[in-house]
């Protein structure tokens, strides 16, 4: 999945790129508008090593360090994994991610429409619709929810659409000023847009897949199919 995601991203020009899981709480949080006592910095939800250490709850972090050390224009996508205090049928305590950051002169939300339709179309199949929905992240304003029409029923409405024939696929957004600032990018010059997914889920969609564990087993009949 990861290396097919790669792929879409190469073709538009994406580096690459990964950086630290154990990262400093400035960076996984601080510097993405995530100040202290936000919910998110929560004990009950992210793993702590001390004071100021952490493992990774995203990628984000790695988009920061690719500002500040590779300036604008930049695009680059972060796979890897993360980490979040949680553990259920449906949530992993480490899955992977994949962010992508985009930063240039002129970069609207047409921009990032444009861009989110080629990936889900080039992942999930070009018959596919998408739509966006408002949303809330800390680190874009505004923030947008990408919905793809159902793979299973292309729309009709079936169970794993819960019969609205539309998928969640992923998050995104142009990117908050702020954060451009805390990359040292002047966002009077440049703006930008970024997103996010979770890579299990977005195999289980592309290959229908109703369990997570099974990409977890390591069952011959399954890491044969790479
Ligand atoms: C920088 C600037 C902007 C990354 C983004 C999302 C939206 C998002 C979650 C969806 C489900 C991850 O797997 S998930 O829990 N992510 O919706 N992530 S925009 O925005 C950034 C990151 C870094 C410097």
């Amino acid at each position: 999945m990861t290396r097919e995601i790669r792929r879409v991203f190469t073709q538009l020009g994406y580096l690459t790129l990964s950086g630290p899981e154990v990262e400093y709480d400035r960076y996984n949080f601080t510097l993405v508008n995530m100040p202290p006592g936000h919910p998110s910095r929560d004990t009950q939800d992210t793993f702590y090593i001390d004071d100021s250490r952490l493992l990774r709850t995203q990628t984000s972090p790695v988009q920061i360090r690719a500002m500040v050390a590779l300036g604008a224009p930049l695009r680059v996508i972060v796979p890897g994994k993360v980490f979040r205090r949680d553990n259920d049928p449906t949530h992993s305590p480490v899955f992977h991610q994949v962010e992508g950051l985009l930063v240039d002169e002129g970069v609207t939300a047409g921009d990032l429409k444009g861009t989110l339709e080629f990936f889900a179309r080039s992942i999930f199949g070009a018959e596919r619709a998408i739509r966006l929905r408002p949303h809330n992240f800390s680190f874009t304003e505004p923030s947008l929810e990408l919905d793809v029409s159902c793979m299973v029923c292309g729309g009709s409405g079936c169970r794993l659409c819960k019969h609205s024939g539309w998928i969640e696929v992923l998050g995104s957004g142009m990117v908050h000023p702020d954060v451009l600032r805390n990359g040292g990018v002047d966002p009077e010059r440049y703006t930008g847009f970024a997103f996010g997914f979770g890579i299990e889920r977005a195999a289980q969609l592309a290959y229908g897949i109703d369990d997570v564990r099974i990409l977890y087993e390591n069952d011959v009949r399954l890491v044969g199919q790479g």
